[in-house]
């Protein structure tokens, strides 16, 4: 069971590009170097830096668990401009045990007086699957389907991704993990709530390269677009291309190849000598990054 939802995990192209750039990064902060090394070897993350606004870390002390997971240094929320991802490091585990139960408690109205405690969605998980319920007044209420993607990561522990939309589209909120295992357990933070803030999917032109604009040939425009969750390349969404050449607008074919966008226009045999313009852009969930560019044809 947990097999398949690993290997649909791992087919999510998004995830998949997120963690084949994923660097081995240390906590940093002042409660990072206070924990023990179990937790400092173990501090992968889900960007290729640590840099990108989309991304939080979350400390908690160890061996205050006892026998259920132990939160731990780098846990870490992060997003594109649909789903919320969530990778939790267990330090005393290696994948679900028996007996595991983990919850995620979620104030996405930031108001203490509503919901459960202020909790107005419980993410459940373990072994057995995952479940999302809303506060209907008296209970969470799991009547509703809805999706989630559970994984485990290596030396990290559960990863999950549910859409923003699933959660109501909050703009931040409040959050606390929860585990147990019998009568042990841990929380964290200790005592209050972490808070995150979504930040809007933001593209980035790192690179425009133009091939020879010859008359009579193909001519190919290649950008390296970064998308600023994970801070990897951007390898999917839509390309767009523009050309003009003396006032005549040329037809381009924009595709992703290569970790880039590129488009290619047949530049006419009567445009030799001429100007020609236009630009290329890049588009995926309502952000965009373009470029213009100008080339004489030979
Ligand atoms: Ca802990
Ligand atoms: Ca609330």
């Amino acid at each position: 069971m947990l097999t398949r939802w690993l290997v649909t995990f791992a087919a999510a192209a998004t995830l998949a590009a997120a963690l084949a750039g994923a660097a081995l990064t240390a906590g940093t902060d002042a409660t990072a170097k206070a924990l023990g090394s179990a937790c400092r070897a173990a501090g992968r993350t889900l960007a290729g830096s640590t840099g990108t606004a989309s991304l939080r870390t979350y400390n908690d002390l160890i061996e205050d668990a006892g026998n259920a997971p132990d939160f731990c240094a780098s846990n870490i929320v992060t997003n594109d401009n649909r789903s919320i991802t969530i990778e939790i490091h267990a330090h005393n585990r290696s994948g679900f045990d028996a007996g595991d139960e983990y919850r995620v408690l979620f104030d996405t109205d930031l108001n203490p007086a509503t919901g459960d405690s202020g909790a107005d969605y419980e993410l459940a998980f373990g072994g057995a699957g995952a479940q999302l319920g809303r506060w209907n007044g008296t209970s969470f209420d799991l009547s509703t389907p809805r999706s989630l993607t559970l994984g485990w990561l290596r030396d990290m522990g559960p990863v999950l991704r549910l859409s923003r939309a699933e959660l109501g589209n909050p703009t931040a909120f409040d959050f606390v993990f929860v585990s147990a295992n019998g009568t042990d357990g841990d929380r964290a933070p200790d005592t209050g709530a972490w808070s995150y803030r979504l930040t809007p999917l933001k593209l980035t032109v790192r690179a425009l390269v133009l091939g020879p604009a010859r008359a009579g040939k193909a001519f190919s425009a290649r950008m390296l677009v970064t998308r600023s969750d994970f801070d990897v390349a951007l390898t999917s969404g839509s390309v767009g291309c523009e050309a003009k050449v003396a006032g005549r607008v040329l037809q381009g074919v924009g595709r992703f190849s290569r970790r880039q966008a590129v488009c290619t226009w047949r530049l006419p045999r009567s445009s030799h000598g001429k100007r020609l313009t236009g630009s290329i852009s890049a588009s995926f969930q309502g952000a965009q990054a373009r470029r213009s560019l100008s080339a004489t044809v030979r």
